[in-house]
């Protein structure tokens, strides 16, 4: 098999030439050096999707069946390019002809079917289950609009419609529809499958379900449309405004919508293979991704009743059998609880069966911490994934640890079995392989290629750790990614940037628990100190990426604050040539792939025992940044990995944090009060250069915010902060020390592959063959 798969591919290499002649006289009449860049893309784009048909799909008796609301896949071109086994051949093929595949690569829109790490998570695994050649399939929907585009005006940000299907796309139309009922209508939906071809091994399908009925023009200024028009604005936006009933009625419309589909065609596929329902759990794994597709068990549950001649407790064995929680976060805010009555007006058929799920649970025990419907007749919708699934798993070693120790100790100690740990990882694939093909190269020369199979044999390159001319290299093409992104940033942002400088980085979501508002404070704190005539050793350039959620207000003015000082410090004559700030629009997966290769110090710098784990922490590190951190998320297994020597850890520690929030012995100003540097950062807030150049209502109200609330507890960690990032930027000036470390970073950073952590969930909860 393997040995014919080889001979399969050598023929096609030699036959991408004429294939890509043929397609660019079919699609265009002309030869392929006289086509447009963009013509290019579509012929290549055709061509791969044949590839990708020609290939052998994952199979087996048991399938996994990944639901999940977001998929972060970022442009697919050159991944595939990549995981096909072509890109040079490619590459060389385009040049022949006076093509540049990188700049053809630019062509593609980038889906924006995703948030943040959860949905580039999805993603991830996507590549590793096909990759794996395990047989799985990802079910979500697609948005056409996905998630905002964010424009900054006025230093603000603002948000229009991110479009980014083409006539030309990855979507397959399949025939697959279904009527999916909700109480008072009914909508068809139909189904495109998008491919996910692993590296040198077999396909699976991404499955995006969509409605026929759907209307882009209801969309008017930015991205408000009618939010009861569930016929046309379904499919329209992911995660749509909740700030009101009406939105939230519609995320639950979507979210019925997405798991009725789900269960129709996991039903469907076990109907064509003939596989006894009674033994779902033999065939089918359905593995809930957030809390997002919980409905997907009072929904198969519905289903076995009510069509499928099954009783109650048969359905509950059979489904609970056969479903898995991931939890993302401890967040309160962000765990869902519906108000029974939206569901009443959404899904009124599933209302039965989740009452029944709740009373069942009610009768056994009595701790009001476990129960489904709260005593608010609020649907608690990770407790129902709890007691009715047979697997929890956290996304890192302490989040786990605090899932089972406090958020969900009460769950723990009913169900211990349930609980294990599946730390997060990425597809080296993309965060390597393709974003910095230097890098890869480079690897490969030293250490061969093993390592692209099986992450661990980067730690090889440990035995390079005093390699002179190794090094050298490395910090070349550290130097050439910085000039990249410089030249990138250039064209898109305006801003000038030296790449002899040092690249802090903080790319993520905004949130205040991330604290980007405490690295705003440390600039600051920088640019005084500069202003007071205390020059920095080398030139700094702090750079951010983050879209704050259109209804979260702080969040939008920690971003405002950012231009407001991007704008201050890159004009003042004093200060812009030893440091510079940028915060880049529209931060998305393929910003990320032009960021990452170019960081110096990777900013991870979350409220300990917030971030659930993180994954652009393991992006950094194996692009061969340092971490800059607290003891938060994977942060903590990277420290395990690397040591001591090779990353900066600072501020209080989870137990700590968790510590003051039971005694709610926080007290922002007092820190403010003590700190004469801590004072004079929060004051430049709303200092006169401030408001001459922002907002005062959105400038005030964050000064408050930090002075009177401050519940993500910037000013707690805040004078550690500026300690040891003042120490990290004087020891990047000992280069042979630094060297070591980015090498230290990378060779350790294997443990974060996600076919680790996919091997893993096959080992554990999966099981499939
Ligand atoms: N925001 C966590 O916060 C984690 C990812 C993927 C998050 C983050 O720490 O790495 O999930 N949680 O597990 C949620 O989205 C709820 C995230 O992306």
């Amino acid at each position: 098999m393997r040995q014919e798969e080889t001979i399969r591919r050598e023929i096609l290499e030699q036959r991408i030439d004429r294939e890509l002649e043929a397609l660019s006289e079919k699609l265009f009449g002309k030869k392929l050096e006289d086509a447009s860049d963009e013509q290019v893309y579509v012929a290549l784009l055709y061509l791969v999707k044949g590839l990708e048909e020609a290939t052998v799909p994952n199979d087996g008796d048991k399938k996994i069946y990944y639901i999940s609301a977001e998929f972060l896949i970022g442009k697919l071109l050159s991944n595939n390019l990549i995981n096909l086994g072509i890109y040079e051949k490619v590459e060389s093929v385009l040049k022949s002809k006076g093509k540049e595949l990188s700049r053809i690569e630019e062509i593609e829109p980038e889906p924006s079917l995703g948030n943040g790490g959860l949905g580039r998570l999805a993603a991830c695994f996507m590549d590793s289950i096909a990759t794996l050649g395990l047989p799985g399939e990802g079910i979500g929907l697609n948005y056409h609009f996905g998630l905002f585009k964010q424009v900054f005006k006025d230093r603000l940000q603002t948000t229009e419609k991110n479009d980014w299907i083409e006539k030309d796309s990855w979507l397959n139309k399949t025939d697959v529809s279904f009527d999916v009922f909700f109480g008072d209508r009914k909508v068809t939906s139909r189904l495109y499958d998008i491919d996910v071809v692993g590296y040198n091994n077999g396909v699976n399908k991404l499955r995006l379900f969509d409605i026929e009925s759907v209307d882009e023009s209801i969309v008017k200024e930015g991205i408000t449309f009618d939010k009861e028009a569930i016929e046309k604005n379904l499919t329209l936006f992911l995660y749509p405004d909740d700030s009101d009933e009406a939105g939230n009625l519609l995320r639950i419309y979507q979210q019925y919508f997405m798991v009725s589909n789900a269960a129709q065609l996991i039903l469907m596929e076990m109907k064509e293979k003939q596989y006894d329902l009674r033994k779902m759990y033999d065939y089918a794994v359905i593995q809930i991704n957030d809390t997002h597709p919980s409905m997907i068990i009072p929904e198969l549950i519905r289903i076995l009743v009510n069509d499928k001649a099954f009783t109650m407790d048969e359905a509950i064995e059979v489904v609970s059998k056969t479903c898995a929680y991931t939890n993302h976060t401890i967040l309160a805010e962000a765990l869902e609880k519906w108000p029974l009555s939206y569901l009443e007006k959404v899904v009124p058929q599933l209302v039965p069966i989740i009452k029944e799920l709740s009373a069942r649970v009610a009768a056994k025990y009595s701790d009001p911490k476990v129960q489904i419907i709260d005593d608010q007749n609020r649907v608690h919708m990770a407790h129902m994934d709890i007691h009715y699934g047979f697997s929890v798993n956290g996304v890192a070693a302490i989040h786990t640890e605090i899932l089972k120790d406090t958020e969900l100790h009460a769950f723990y100690e009913i169900y211990p079995e349930k609980f294990n740990n599946k730390t997060n990882g990425i597809t080296f694939r993309r965060w390597l392989l393709s974003c910095n093909r230097e890098l890869a190269a480079l690897i490969t020369e030293k250490i061969g290629t093993g390592y692209q199979k099986d992450a661990m044999e980067l730690e090889k390159l440990l035995a390079f750790k005093d390699d002179e001319e190794f090094l050298n290299d490395l910090v070349k093409i550290k130097r050439e990614k910085k000039e990249a992104l410089v030249a990138h940033i250039k064209e898109h942002e305006g801003e000038e940037l030296n790449p002899d400088s040092i690249f802090d980085i903080q790319i993520k979501r905004l949130h205040e628990y991330k604290r980007q508002q405490m690295n705003a404070l440390y600039i600051i704190h920088k640019y005084l100190e500069i202003k007071g005539g205390k020059k920095p050793a080398r030139p700094l350039t702090f750079i951010f990426g983050a879209k704050a959620a259109p209804a979260y207000v702080i969040a939008r003015d920690i971003i405002h604050l950012l231009l407001v000082l991007q704008q201050i410090i890159n004009n003042d004559p004093d200060v812009k040539d030893y440091m510079k700030v940028v915060m880049v629009e529209n931060y998305n997966v393929s910003y990320a792939e032009k960021l990452i290769p170019a960081c110096d110090i990777s900013e991870q710098i979350s409220l300990a025992s917030k971030e659930a784990s993180g994954t652009g922490n393991m992006k950094m590190m194996l692009n061969g940044a340092v971490t800059l951190g607290t003891a938060d998320g994977a942060n903590v297994e990277i420290h395990d990995l690397v040591g001591d020597d090779n990353i900066y850890i600072f501020g209080e520690n989870s137990e700590q944090v968790i510590d003051h929030y039971a005694k709610a012995d926080y007290v922002s100003r007092s820190f403010y009060e003590k700190s004469p540097v801590i004072k004079a950062a929060v004051d430049f807030i709303v200092s006169d250069q401030a408001l001459a150049v922002g907002h005062k209502e959105n400038l005030e109200r964050l000064y408050n915010e930090l002075l009177n609330k401050d519940w993500f507890m910037t000013l707690l960690d805040l004078e550690d902060y500026i300690a040891t990032k003042d120490r990290m930027f004087a020891d990047y000036e000992d280069q042979e020390k630094w060297k070591r470390m980015m090498v230290v970073n990378i060779a350790k950073a294997g443990f974060f592959s996600s076919d680790r952590t996919i091997a893993e969930y096959n080992r554990d909860i999966w099981k499939l063959k």
